[in-house]
């Protein structure tokens, strides 16, 4: 006889889902008996950072990963990083456990109440399917919902005891063989127009947005950029969970800023502003104004529905971003107009006043020069955002990974998943010692699954984004803004992870490069930043 557990494990098996993150409990333990030996489970030891690492993994393999959770309280636990995976595109399949089928009703210790109503509204499906029988098949449904675009968690609830019974064999190897792919080309006669429309614009701009990466259409942007002679903006940072375009190529003109009013200010000397990838736009905070200039006109691509059908003004032509440009590439001609400036480089970092500490400038200046060709960054550093990307200037696809809802957590974890579906790149995690906290533990699981990431703690003693949008939003007196005496090098000790604490310039830069060229297990460097946003 085969087993729901073994149909199951041959179904993930199928789709090279053989990495399972998880926190286990006892309503996950039928589920893990026997585990296999071509599989690998990845502990995490608090349910968030399971999320952030399968959501690192999932984006930076480009496949859909398996996450495990324990029932109701573990399934609460993750539903930042469940919202932090929408935002993010990550095609997560999470599976969490559930009381004995006869107990359900009666709502016995640990009974997930309406299983299916607490990943809402984060996931694209949420099921317990109705027999044991049906847990291969709920699970294929979920592995195609996450995969197909837009990407994004699903959900199954899978009582417990199901796991011994008896499968049903026609059942589980029809879901085994089934393939479903959603890679749709945009309609022809709509990129046709845009591209005549491209053609004959006086000054036409290119926005780029994070699914650009996530498509492969890197290389299709640039051509596009290039033969049109395109400046291109990268999308606003706040949405930014990957970037769309070379950040070194002559044709880059910087992220836009994310609010309203900025944005229409930007874009306004152009007639034409084709945005590739991105929702239109990830706009926070509210600085109103025009949604557009009175002689700008808009057209998104977008593999997203959603995303079309919510922008407020403009056009959009749904389909497979990687596509559409390819075909815009083949469709639109040479352009005769001026090619744009290039950005200056950047300059000395502006110091910190009293210069007693780093600027944030001079310590993302200091890993511009530590960093090696091919590196991955994951960032979660709020007042070094924007001055990590001037810097950085990164320009290889699949070399950037930042949340995109905002959701803090994500960093610590995302970077060990990014880490292990990546072994043979360095990665490099910065982080405020703010927003390390929510995923701290993960450190633990960087150190048990010889991740050799280095992280970066820029160490402020306060929650400084937080204090420069009570500025915006003109609010005084507001507690809980200071962080004083927070160690994350202690704390990192604690789970075992060695930990260094510099202070100058150079011996941040020294400290990255060696971090970086140990490779043999997560490292963290942790340097004291004076208070400031560090936009440069
Ligand atoms: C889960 C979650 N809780 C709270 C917040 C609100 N929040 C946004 S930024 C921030 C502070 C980040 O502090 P730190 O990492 O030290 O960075 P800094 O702003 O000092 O650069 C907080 C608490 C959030 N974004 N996500």
């Amino acid at each position: 006889m085969t087993s729901v557990r073994e149909a199951t494990f041959d179904l993930l098996r199928a789709h090279g889902m053989t990495t399972i993150f998880g926190n286990p409990g006892s309503t996950e333990l039928p589920m893990l008996a026997d585990f296999p030996d071509d599989f690998t489970y990845v502990l995490g030891l608090q349910e968030l950072v399971v999320m952030g690492m399968a959501d690192g993994f999932a984006q930076a393999s480009g496949r859909p990963t398996h996450v495990n959770l324990h029932t109701a309280p573990g399934v609460g636990n993750a539903v930042g990083g469940i919202f932090n995976a929408q935002a993010n595109k990550s095609p997560l399949v999470i599976t969490a456990g559930q009381q004995v089928r006869p107990q359900i009703t009666i709502e016995a210790n640990l009974t997930n109440r309406d299983a299916t109503v607490g990943p809402q509204p984060y996931v694209k499906w949420s099921h317990e399917p109705p027999r044991a029988q049906d847990v291969p098949g709920a699970i294929a449904r979920a592995i195609h919902h996450a995969s197909l675009p837009p990407r994004g968690p699903a959900f199954v609830s899978i009582p417990m005891d199901d796991w011994n019974v008896e499968a049903d064999a026609d059942r589980s190897a029809a879901a085994l063989a089934r393939r479903v792919t959603g890679r749709t080309a945009p309609d022809e006669a709509a990129l046709a127009d845009l591209a005549e429309r491209l053609a004959g614009a006086l000054s036409p701009v290119l926005v780029a947005g994070p699914d650009i990466d996530a498509a492969g259409g890197w290389h299709a942007a640039v051509a596009l950029a290039e033969k049109q002679r395109l400046p291109v903006w990268a999308s606003p940072a706040t949405g930014g969970s990957r970037l769309g375009f070379p950040e070194r190529h002559p044709n880059f003109a910087g992220v836009l800023p994310p609010a309203i009013g900025a944005v229409s200010e930007t874009l306004k000397a152009h007639d034409l502003v084709v945005v590739v990838g991105s929702s239109v736009f990830p706009y926070y905070p509210y600085i109103p104004g025009p949604l557009l200039g009175e002689t700008t006109s808009l057209v998104a691509l977008t593999s997203d529905p959603g995303e079309a059908a919510r922008a407020p003004m403009g056009e959009a032509i749904v389909g497979d971003v990687g596509l559409a440009l390819e075909r815009l590439v083949a469709l639109v001609p040479e352009a005769t107009r001026d090619a744009p400036e290039p950005r200056p480089e950047p300059g000395e970092p502006p110091a910190a006043d009293p210069p007693d500490k780093l600027s944030g400038s001079q310590a993302m200046a200091a890993l511009a020069e530590a960093i090696p060709e091919g590196a991955i960054i994951v960032l979660e550093s709020p007042s070094c955002t924007l001055s990590l990307r001037n810097r950085l200037r990164i320009s290889t696809p699949g070399s950037y990974y930042f949340c995109a809802s905002g959701g803090l957590g994500f960093g610590i974890a995302a970077a060990v998943g990014v880490q292990l579906a990546q072994p043979a790149r360095p990665v490099v995690c910065v982080l405020g010692e703010g927003s390390a906290q929510y995923g701290i533990t993960a450190l633990w699981s960087a150190l048990a699954y010889k991740a050799p990431v280095t992280f970066l703690i820029l160490r402020n003693d306060e929650y400084m984004i937080l204090k420069w949008f009570a500025m915006l939003e003109q609010v005084s007196g507001a507690p809980g803004l200071d962080l004083p005496g927070l160690d994350v090098a202690a704390v990192a000790r604690g789970y075992g992870v060695p930990a260094k604490d510099v202070s100058g310039r150079e011996e941040l830069t020294e400290a990255l490069r060696a971090s970086i060229a140990a490779g043999d297990g997560p490292r963290v460097i942790q340097v004291p930043v004076a208070s400031g946003m560090w936009l440069e």
